[in-house]
């Protein structure tokens, strides 16, 4: 069974991934408000993406006897900059929880508890999937240029993936 300290470490992560796909659903409201459909996409996806980061801590909690319990979700920003700036932001706020996931390994680590480390060991490599993902964009972005032809190009990469 799991810990109580373990169970509320995990809650918050939940919350963190909600927020996340929160976040990218904001970003995908405020492309598809500039007709960046590829962009948008994308954000859907990664807002997808996140609910199912919180589905798995959800589902092993009860696998662990555990239970789940939602707080209040933040409210994302409704104002963004330039495709590239919006980027940027997406990294920093990976590596943030990049930081809590760390955070969340660490106390599996002192809790001695063996089945919490191998699931976060999933998470520590989905982080460095996604970092690496939002750097090779930023990239990109940076070499392209922001031209409304640029823009275009980077629209259609980006509304293949899957
Ligand atoms: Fe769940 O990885 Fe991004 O936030």
């Amino acid at each position: 069974m799991i810990s109580k300290t373990m169970q509320d470490a995990i809650n918050n992560q939940i919350n963190e991934e909600l927020y996340s796909s929160y976040l990218y659903l904001a970003m995908a409201a405020h492309f598809d408000a500039e007709n960046l459909s590829g962009f948008a996409h994308w954000m859907k996806v990664q807002a997808e993406e996140e609910r199912a980061h919180a589905m798995k801590f959800y589902g092993y909690l009860y696998d662990r006897g555990g239970s789940v319990a939602f707080k209040a979700i933040a409210q994302p920003p409704a104002k963004f900059k330039s495709p590239i700036d919006v980027f940027k932001q997406v990294l920093d706020h990976e590596m943030k929880i990049t930081k809590s996931i760390t955070k969340l390994y660490e106390l599996a680590v002192k809790e001695k508890d063996y089945p919490s480390q191998i699931l976060l060991q999933w998470f520590i490599n989905e982080q460095v999937e996604e970092e690496k993902n939002d750097t090779e964009i930023i990239n990109q972005l940076s070499m392209l240029g922001e031209s409304p032809v640029s823009l275009m190009m980077m629209d259609r990469r980006l509304a293949e993936r899957k």
